[in-house]
């Protein structure tokens, strides 16, 4: 897994902006995408991931369900994205098996990415490295915790928060394999140039 990691704008897109869009972002070529939708709308969100589950596979990308075990194994996704308030990395592998991927976000602790990769995560998260306003209450992580985490782990590092062309340098640089972003792709003028920006940054070839 390296590149960029796109995660769905749902809190600001309806189902019929959020999949045009989405496919844009695909064409221009992201290594996963994340739902990450918290409306609570179980048939909503059925139909998105149905939906952005079928676009992900024929653009040839992962594709990731935040929080929501069950509607991962329901959707057949790639994998799952747990925080701290979601199930524990060890019961979401119980049901989901071993072949599913399973992401854990980790803050600005590298204890807890280490926990993490103890118990079977695929992939763990650091941030927020810079100010969001996608999501209220989040840690603040340095550069620097990419560069530990390297030396202590080999799972893939993703990082988040408030990431933008402009600024990921020095994350991709400390060594993340994945950035993870909103706002700078859905909400950028133009997201099909964006993606393709962020590859060449990151020297990833789509
Ligand atoms: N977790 C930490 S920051 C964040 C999440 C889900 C939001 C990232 O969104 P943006 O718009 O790329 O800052
Ligand atoms: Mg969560």
């Amino acid at each position: 897994m390296r590149g960029l990691y796109a995660i769905t704008d749902s809190d600001n897109l309806s189902t019929q902006e959020l999949l045009p869009v989405t496919e844009e972002i695909l064409r221009a070529g992201v290594a996963a995408l994340q739902y990450r939708d918290k409306s609570g709308n179980h048939d909503k969100r059925r139909y998105e991931a149905d939906r952005l589950r079928e676009l992900c596979g024929e653009h040839n990308c992962l594709f990731i369900i935040n929080d929501d075990v069950q509607l991962a194994k329901e959707t057949g996704s790639d994998g799952v994205h747990l925080g701290r308030d979601d199930c524990d990395c060890k019961t979401a592998r119980d049901e989901l098996g071993e072949d599913v991927i399973i992401g854990v976000s980790c803050y600005d602790r590298l204890e807890a990415a280490q926990d993490a990769v103890a118990d079977g995560a695929d992939y763990v998260a650091f941030g927020s490295f810079y100010p969001t306003e996608s999501k209220q209450k989040t840690a603040t992580a340095e550069p620097e915790i990419i560069i530990r985490a390297k030396e202590r782990m080999s799972v893939p590092i993703v990082a988040i928060g408030g990431i933008t062309p402009a600024n990921c340098r020095v994350l991709v640089e400390s060594g993340a394999d994945l950035l993870a972003v909103i706002s700078s792709i859905y909400r950028a003028d133009d997201p099909y140039s964006t993606v393709k920006e962020f590859n060449r940054l990151m020297d990833v070839v789509k």
